[in-house]
């Protein structure tokens, strides 16, 4: 450490990270005192919200876990999270959202969450052609962080400022199909396709897990095969 700002900037990220697995460690605690009560969910996936600062990742989550939006920018602190379930034919999914800080001096905490999510928002603001730009830097950052298969989606927020617009429709789609990721719109402001983003890509993760299930019991079939046959050729051998 070499100055007082180090050392200031070191006390805020390690009480930030003592809040978050506090909280972390209250969710996990209310969680299992409710499956007394209710069914398990059928899935349960991390999703994390990653962009620049002040492309509304703090709002996309407020609005959907809570249904509420502020108008004033309060720069979130390394990463925040909330819980938050959908109902998809049938099927109940536990959502846990990781919003992340966009600010550089928060990089390697929110590098180590994006090692255990399943499904990630890459979000940019419509108004704002720089945090568009910067998409292909956030994956990129993204990728370097994880091993795990993960499920993308490109958002487009602030819909609702149709005169500020500076990415087009066009523009963003075409990126989105170059990276193989479904676009989708939004504006936090007005609850415009908030719950569809997630829709679309809890969709995505759920046919992921049920194709990696297959694999997996197709990998336990021909184990449990090839153990039959090795017995069954030691027995033949046993008879001659
Ligand atoms: N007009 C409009 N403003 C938004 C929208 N979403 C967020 N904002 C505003 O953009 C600013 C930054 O939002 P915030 O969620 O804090 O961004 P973050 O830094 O990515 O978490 C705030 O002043 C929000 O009120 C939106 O859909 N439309
Ligand atoms: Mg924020």
């Amino acid at each position: 450490m070499n100055n007082e700002n180090d050392f200031d900037y070191a006390v805020v990220v390690a009480g930030n990270m003592q809040v978050v697995k506090q909280r972390f460690l209250d969710n996990e605690k209310q969680k299992k005192t409710k499956m007394n009560k209710q069914k398990d969910s059928d899935y349960a996936f991390k999703i994390a919200i990653i962009g620049n600062t002040s492309s509304g990742k703090s709002s996309l989550m407020k609005r959907f876990t809570e249904d509420i939006f502020n108008e004033t920018f309060v720069p979130t602190i390394g990463v925040d999270f909330k819980t938050h379930s959908l109902t998809l034919d049938n099927e109940t999914v536990n959502l846990n959202i990781w919003d992340t800080s966009g600010q550089e001096k928060y990089e390697n905490i929110v590098h180590a969450y994006c090692n255990v999510v399943h499904g990630c928002i890459f979000l940019f603001d419509l108004t704002d052609h720089q945090t568009f730009q910067d998409v292909q830097k956030w994956l990129d950052k993204f990728k370097q962080s994880t091993q795990n298969e993960v499920k993308y989606i490109l958002v487009g927020n602030k819909a609702d400022l149709i005169e500020q617009r500076t990415v087009s429709f066009e523009e963003a789609s075409n990126l989105a199909k170059k990276l193989d990721m479904q676009y989708i719109e939004i504006s936090a402001k007005l609850n415009q396709n908030i719950d569809n983003c997630f829709i679309q890509l809890t969709q995505d993760l759920i046919q992921q897990h049920l194709k990696q299930n297959q694999q997996h019991k197709l990998e336990e079939k021909k184990d449990s095969f090839q153990l039959k046959s090795t017995a069954a050729i030691k027995n033949s051998f046993k008879f001659w």
